[in-house]
Parts: structure tokens; C-alpha cells; sequence
């Protein structure tokens, strides 16, 4: 595959007036008919072809301003078309024949259960057409889709039903405007089988749209809080962003084959029915509150994405990086913030933390790469929000409010760069954040050392900051970032002794004093995880439990607890590698018996901070890694502190099981309590009795709800017991016709740290409800296998490491996208200890031989093994 470089960026020399598709479904192939009005550009010479992207397409007609072409006149590559001799405006009409019905990549024209979809971002829509597909260009389109009337009732596709009718034959046909200009990546069409759900919302200027959820009808009562999540979002993005909806319709199809989540297409989203379909007894907490999440996300893609879009898919994270960080505060203000804010770090840490420190670390706006599908990544879309969310951190939210009215002020309408975003957020207010631009260039997540001086007579305090950034793939070499680091000082009766302050780090070393500080303080730093760094402070176990007892900051509160840890899980490797006896310190023992007993604290929070950090967490810190040493060590902490804390959590779990008996409600309150009443029963299932068995399974018979249900059920499936099988077996029974709640069923399995889970795995890859062509299967079973199995997975004869590799290859044949996923848990090959990591480079290697293997995989294990 080539490399692309962003350098190398070139405006387009003809641009779209007018885009007319005719799409003829059939039920072996499909029929295009593209009718396109280019014009080209002032100043371009007039003899510069005309551009077009396709590929796998058989092309049945060309004509040029209505005269068939000549075989001179065009040239047909494996990845497009250029057309010669054409004049300054003109005509092309391009009719192809395609086979949606083969399309296994599930991108772009496909079948999901004999229903058609497509999928175009980043670059599907050239599997349709001849076309430019790259998002700087951008036109109206007009959409006519004739198809079967019994089979295909519905036909959509964006903007406006403008007519509709009849076929003797049959068939029938529906045409659809739009009319925003809009790139072909936003491009959508849905023709099937499928029923609605509607409602209605008057936006704040008081005009009326249409909300419609399609969706096959045995699924039909389960929209509901997907369609109340729309009205919020749309509610919420008027208040806090002053943004209106602008169609008179706005539709969301829930399908099954999807790669990603859902996607933006303009006027009518595609999402993976996982992130759509909620009822109390089929979906989680965790599903309700990403269901809202991912409803507000894409459709608050119609401003930062839609209206304003990106030039060239290098400037990806201009809008999933602004998105993600609207859909997080929009979660935010809807629910618990400092709750929502630990989710998202401790989402970024085990992530994006590791993936900068991979061979596939790349800035947020990365220089180059070879398949794009690859950079939809943690580090565009989440690290990409930490940038966005530290504009505001510094600019304040009225400042931020100022600069993105600005942005949409200038660039409505147009395909811009992330440069246009910060000069929208500098100008808005008259600052220079040229410096800031370095997030953007530069890979690595920084590190910042601080250390800490009090001098008790002049009663002052100075922190001294030292940042650094690691060497990555683009740069061995980095400048300087301009990191807000918000600090409080704590006095010793645990009070603030000044607000708390964002200090702008700009240079490799800088000190910030305190003035009138009038004792010895403790400070509280990087307070709600103002930059997305990695910051060391030589921190005392003593003065860790202060924080978490008394940090006005409720994120460092938590971050204190991790801190402490952390540090706890690095001295028991240590002393497991010196095969020395295992003991936890008192003092860690009643700090988290602190926390279990505090009754002023939210549920929710307690919650977080008596989840230790995960497996993947402490193998990006303990390296080389051994993941069966840190599986052990961390769970002896869960059976220490289960054992010593047991009445209290058996206290606490009965206190909220009796508390949480009423209708089941997915509130922030009722989240929190469940959540909280779940980690205890967790831990209790670390200690090896069958009373506790009976009463996890008991959880699980009795509840009213997917959360108590699968909480119990995922306790139960780390224990050999009876209680296990009987509760396996019956949620199977109870849910097989179910294919989303049945993908739990695969991925708890998938979890189990008990012996023989790869052999249970591979026999499961064999039950008749998997499918290796859906990938939400895919991800459940083999995805869970190798993310969040890292016991199982890095076993040490190489089994999981062998297993992945079949399956890579397996997938890769025919969905490369869902390959190159899969084959990432192998790329931090270099973080293991010998053994391991050289089992893995092994495997890559294997893969990188492959005859025939996609230019996705390619670039992952290629890069892997630089
Ligand atoms: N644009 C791809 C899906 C999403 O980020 O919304
Ligand atoms: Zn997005």
C-alpha cells in the first residue's frame, strides 16, 4: 500500500455543482447511475484531467455532456478514473454495476439481514461510484432509489423525501434532496424491510422536525431511550452551543453488520443496533448511558462535521476530537461530571496512553499513513477531546463558547483545517496560542515531574514543573507542549488553601510560586486532569490517604486512591519477583475501608474508588510486563481486602440491594447505587464460599434488570462452581433469540480467568448464534478474548497469541477493517517479558507473510515491527 503524506495536500481542480444518483436494487447486483456536474476551478490549466476515485466497480456506461466517451478520452486503474480532454463546465454520467450482496467489508453498499445500508466514511463511497471522493468537495445531492416494493417498503436516503411512486413491475421508487452541500464520506442510502418509531421536537427558533427510528420490527419497543436520548441532545446543544437542527427530518436505522457504532450521514445516521436498542431487561447501565452518549455524538455531528467539515481526512480529529468532547460534556451536565471525568481518563489512560506509547503513536493530526481506517483511533478521537477540552480550560467556557460561535461564524459551510479551529479559539479571544499548536504535530503523552519547596518564613510555596516528551514514530525530539496544569494547596485540616489555579507550563522547565501560604501545604495537581499528561510528584502513602479523604477535587480524590495503588501493586511485584511474602500495609487496608464506609459519599464515586487499576493499566507501568504476575498480585489485593473488609461489604451490599428494589431507572442515583452494590458483591466473590455463590446466583435469578443480572452472572463466570454453569446455562436459554444480549453471554466467557478459556473460546467460535461476518460477534468473542483477557491471552506457551493469528487472517479475507482491529493486542510485542514478546513478534511476522494481505493489517503489523 502507498503512503500519504499531509504535505502533499492539494486543492481539488474541479469542483460539484450537482450530483444526481439513480440506484437500481436488484437482488444479484445493483445498478449506479452517477450524473455529476463538474466545474473547474479558476486558474487551473484546461488541460488537467478530471480526478475520479472508484474501485471494484464494473463500468457499464460513460458520457461526456451526453456523447458516449471514447476509449481515449478516459483512463480506468484499479483505484479510479481520470478523464481527459474535459471542458471547463460539464457533464459526466457514469452508470456501473456493483455487488452489494458480496460486499463482506461492510463498506460501502452492503446487506445487513437481507436490508440494504451503507457505510461511506472515510472512503466507501468510491465502491459505489466513480467520484471525487475526498471531503473538500462538496455538493447537493439528489437521490432516487428504485427497488422491490414487497421486499424494500422503505427507501431513504438524506435531506428531503421530494417523490415517491409506483412501478409497474413491482417495484417502486423514492427520491430524496438534499440540500446542503455536503461531501460524498456523509453520503447515505437504507432500503429494507423496516419499521418506524416517531416523534417530534420544535427547536428553539420554533420549527417542527420529524424524529423517526427505523428499525426491523421485532426490535421496535426498544427505541424508546434512544429517541428520548435525541430530544435531550437536541435540547442540550441549543442551550449550551446555541446550535440548531436545520432538516425538517432527522432519521437514525439501527443494523446489525456495522463496523463502527453509528455514523453521521447527513439527515439519516446508521448505527450499530448495540447502540440503539435499550429495554431494562435486555440493556445495562453502562448500555443506556452510551446509548445517549453516541445518539448525542453523532447527531451532534451535524454542526462540527457536517456544517463545517474536515479538507482531508489527516484533519480527522477537527471534528471526532471536537465531537467526542461535546458528547462528554453533554453527558456531563446530563449526569455526574467528576463520575463521567474518571470514565473518560481511566478510558484514555488504559488506551490511548499505551497506543502513544506504540509503534503506532501518531499526533492527533498525523503526518501520514497508509489506510486511514486505521487513525479512527483513541488517540484522534480521545486524546483529541483532551485538546479541545484544554482550549476551555484556558480560555474559560464563555471564552470557548466565544471561539467555536467564531469558527461556525467563518467556516460554515466549508471543509477546513485544525489550524482554522485554533485561530478561531485565539482570535475569539484576542490570545496567541501559537504553542498550542504542538498537540497537534507532535506524538507521545508528555510527562511532567513536579516537585515541591515551602519556605515557612517567607510563607511561600513554589512548585518547580520539568515536562519531557518520550521519543515516537514521527519525532525523536519533541517542543515544549502548553500544558495547563490546575493545582490546589491543602492544608493540614484538609482545606483549600488557595482556589484552585491553572498554571501555563510552556517551557521544559518552569516554577510557579505561592505567596502567603501559611503552612506546609499538600498539593493537589493536574486537578480534574487538565492536560493529558502523565504527572509525577514523590507523593508519601500518608499524604495519598490525605487526598483521598480530603481533595476538594473529586477526580484527584479518586487519582489519589489509583496513586496509592498503584504504588501498593508495584512493591507486590516486586516482591513476587523476589519471591518474597505477599502482605498489604495496614494503612491501605482502612484507606479503603475509609472510602467503603463513608456514607457522605456518593455512591457512584465510592464506586470508582474502590476499583483498582486494571490488568492492561499496571502492564503499562510494570514493564517489561508479565501479565500472569500482575493477574495474581492484583487479585491477592481483592481477596485481602475482601477478606478483611467482608462485613462491611456484606453491610453495604444488603443496605443498597434493599434500597434498589423498585422500578428500574437509568438516573445518575440509581447508576451509582447499583454500581456501588455491584463492586461489593465483586469483591465478596473473591472469597471462596458458597453462601456468597448463592447469593451472586440468587442476584442473578431475581433481577430486575440486565445490570444486577450481568453483575452477578460476571462474578459467577470467574468461579468453578455449580452456581456458574446453572446461571450460564440459563441466560442462554433465556436469550438466544437475542443476538445483542447473547453477545454478552460470548464476551463474559471470553473474560474468564479460569483454566481452559481459550478451548471454551474456540468451542464457542463453533455455537450456531456466532457469526465471524458480524462484527459485534466478533468483537464480543475474539475482541474480549484478546483486549480484556490479558491472563489467557498472553498465556505463556503463545495458545492466545496463535489463536489470534488464525482469526486475524480468517477476518481479514473478508472484513480488513475488523482485522486490523483485532490484530492491535499484538502490536506492544516490545512491553513483555522475553518469552512473550518474542512469541508475539513471531506471530507478526507470520502475518506480515501472508500472501495477500490487506493494506489495513499490513500497515499495523508492518509498523509493529519497525
Ligand atoms: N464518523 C464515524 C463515526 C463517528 O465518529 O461518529
Ligand atoms: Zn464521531
Amino acid at each position: 500500500p502507498k503512503t500519504v503524506y499531509l504535505q502533499d495536500y492539494t486543492a481539488p481542480s474541479y469542483r460539484v455543482d450537482a450530483l444526481s444518483l439513480v440506484f437500481e436494487l436488484g437482488e444479484t447486483s445493483t445498478r449506479v447511475t452517477n450524473v455529476a456536474n463538474y466545474r473547474r476551478e479558476a486558474g487551473v490549466a484546461a488541460n488537467t484531467p478530471l480526478e475520479l476515485y472508484g474501485e471494484a466497480l464494473e463500468l457499464l456506461e460513460i458520457r461526456l455532456n451526453g456523447l458516449p466517451l471514447q476509449a481515449g478520452d478516459y483512463q480506468v486503474t484499479d483505484t479510479g478514473m481520470s478523464v481527459y480532454n474535459v471542458s471547463a463546465l460539464c457533464t459526466l454520467e457514469i452508470v456501473t454495476r456493483i455487488y452489494p450482496q458480496k460486499n463482506t467489508s461492510l463498506e460501502g453498499l452492503y446487506q445487513s439481514s437481507g436490508n440494504f445500508c451503507t457505510q461511506c466514511e472515510a472512503q466507501g463511497f468510491r465502491k459505489i461510484t466513480y467520484y471525487p471522493d475526498r471531503p473538500d468537495v462538496m455538493t447537493v445531492f439528489t437521490t432516487q432509489i428504485l427497488a422491490d416494493k414487497q421486499k424494500y417498503p422503505v427507501l431513504l436516503s438524506n435531506g428531503n423525501l421530494t417523490g415517491s411512486g409506483e412501478l409497474a413491475d413491482g417495484r417502486h421508487w423514492a427520491r430524496w434532496e438534499d440540500p446542503f452541500h455536503k461531501p460524498a464520506y456523509l453520503f447515505a442510502l437504507v432500503a429494507g424491510d423496516l419499521q418506524h418509531v416517531e416523534d417530534h421536537y420544535t427547536t428553539s427558533s420554533g420549527r417542527d422536525v420529524t424524529l423517526r427510528i427505523y428499525t426491523e420490527a421485532h426490535n421496535i419497543d426498544k427505541c424508546d431511550h434512544a429517541m428520548q436520548s435525541l430530544k435531550r441532545a437536541m435540547h442540550w446543544d441549543e442551550q449550551r452551543f446555541g446550535l440548531e437542527y436545520d432538516l425538517d427530518i432527522y432519521m437514525i436505522v439501527a443494523v446489525d453488520d456495522f463496523n463502527m457504532g453509528a455514523m453521521e450521514n447527513k439527515g439519516l445516521n446508521v448505527f450499530n443496533s448495540k447502540l440503539v436498542f435499550a429495554s431494562p431487561a435486555t440493556a445495562t447501565d453502562m448500555d443506556y448511558v452510551s446509548i445517549e452518549a453516541v445518539i448525542g455524538h453523532e447527531y451532534f455531528h451535524n454542526w462540527t462535521g457536517n456544517r463545517v467539515t474536515c479538507r482531508d481526512w489527516f484533519q480527522l480529529s477537527l471534528k471526532e476530537g471536537l465531537t467526542v468532547f461535546r458528547d462528554q460534556e453533554f453527558t456531563s451536565d446530563l449526569h455526574s461530571r467528576p463520575v463521567k471525568r474518571i470514565e473518560d481518563v481511566r478510558m484514555l489512560r488504559t488506551n490511548q496512553f499505551a497506543e502513544d506509547a506504540s509503534p503506532m503513536a501518531h499526533p492527533i493530526r498525523p503526518a501520514s499513513y497508509m489506510e486511514i481506517n486505521n487513525f479512527y483511533t483513541v488517540t484522534v478521537y480521545e486524546k483529541g477531546a483532551e485538546v479541545v477540552r484544554m482550549y476551555q480550560t484556558l480560555l474559560g467556557r464563555d471564552g470557548f463558547r466565544k471561539g467555536m460561535d467564531l469558527y461556525f461564524q467563518r467556516h460554515d459551510g466549508q471543509a477546513v483545517a485544525t489550524e482554522n479551529f485554533l485561530a478561531a479559539m485565539a482570535d475569539a479571544n484576542g490570545v496567541d496560542l501559537s504553542q498550542f499548536q504542538r498537540w497537534y504535530d507532535q506524538a507521545g503523552t508528555p510527562q511532567v515531574a513536579v516537585t515541591m519547596d515551602y519556605d515557612a518564613a517567607a510563607q511561600t510555596c513554589t512548585l518547580h514543573l520539568r515536562q519531557s516528551c518520550p521519543a515516537t514514530p514521527e519525532a525523536a525530539e519533541k517542543l515544549p507542549f502548553l500544558i495547563p496544569v490546575a493545582v490546589g494547596l491543602l492544608g493540614s485540616n484538609g482545606q483549600d488553601l488557595i482556589g484552585t489555579q491553572v498554571l501555563r507550563l510552556t517551557d521544559a522547565e518552569q516554577s510557579f510560586t505561592f505567596e502567603q501560604v501559611a503552612e506546609c501545604p499538600v498539593p493537589s495537581l493536574l486537578r480534574g486532569f487538565s492536560a493529558p499528561v502523565r504527572l509525577s510528584y514523590p507523593y508519601t502513602t500518608a499524604e495519598l490517604v490525605f487526598l483521598m479523604k480530603h481533595d476538594s477535587d473529586a477526580f484527584n480524590r479518586w487519582d489519589a486512591g489509583q496513586r496509592l495503588a498503584m504504588q501498593t501493586i508495584l512493591s507486590l511485584l516486586d516482591a513476587q519477583q523476589q519471591q518474597a511474602a505477599f502482605g498489604l500495609e495496614h494503612e491501605f487496608i482502612s484507606a479503603y475501608q475509609a472510602i467503603l464506609t463513608d456514607n457522605t459519599l456518593d455512591h457512584a464515586l465510592r464506586a470508582e474508588a474502590m476499583t483498582l487499576p486494571s490488568e492492561a493499566d499496571i502492564a503499562e507501568v510494570a514493564r517489561p510486563s508479565d501479565p500472569e504476575a500482575i493477574h495474581t498480585v492484583r487479585e491477592f489485593i481483592h481477596a485481602t481486602l475482601a477478606k478483611a473488609l467482608r462485613l462491611d461489604l456484606e453491610a453495604l451490599y444488603a443496605d443498597l440491594h434493599a434500597q434498589g428494589q423498585g422500578d428500574y431507572s437509568p438516573d445518575a442515583v440509581s447508576i451509582g447505587r447499583r454500581s456501588l452494590k455491584n463492586v461489593c458483591l465483586a469483591y465478596l466473590g473473591r472469597i471462596q464460599d458458597d453462601g456468597i455463590y448463592e447469593t451472586c446466583l440468587q442476584q442473578y435469578r431475581n433481577a430486575g434488570n440486565m445490570t444486577d443480572a450481568m453483575a452477578a452472572l460476571a462474578v459467577l463466570s470467574k468461579i468453578d462452581c455449580p452456581q456458574r454453569e446453572e446461571a450460564l446455562q440459563h441466560f442462554h436459554d433465556r436469550w438466544q433469540h437475542d443476538p445483542l444480549v447473547m453477545d454478552k453471554w460470548f464476551g463474559l466467557q471470553a473474560t474468564s480467568s479460569l483454566p481452559g478459556t481459550l478451548q471454551q473460546v474456540q468451542t464457542l467460535m463453533q455455537h450456531a448464534l456466532f457469526d465471524i461476518r458480524n462484527p459485534n460477534k466478533v468483537r464480543a468473542l475474539v475482541g474480549s478474548f484478546a483486549m480484556r483477557n490479558p491472563l489467557h491471552f498472553h498465556a505463556q506457551d503463545g495458545s492466545g497469541y496463535t489463536f489470534l493469528t488464525e482469526r486475524v487472517l480468517e477476518l481479514d479475507a473478508m472484513n480488513p477493517q475488523i482485522a486490523s482491529r483485532m490484530v492491535r493486542p499484538l502490536m506492544n510485542w516490545r512491553q513483555y517479558e522475553p518469552t512473550r514478546s518474542a512469541a508475539m513478534k513471531a506471530q507478526l511476522e507470520q502475518i506480515k507473510a501472508h500472501s495477500g494481505l490487506s493494506g489495513d493489517v499490513y500497515e499495523i503489523v508492518s509498523k509493529s515491527l519497525v
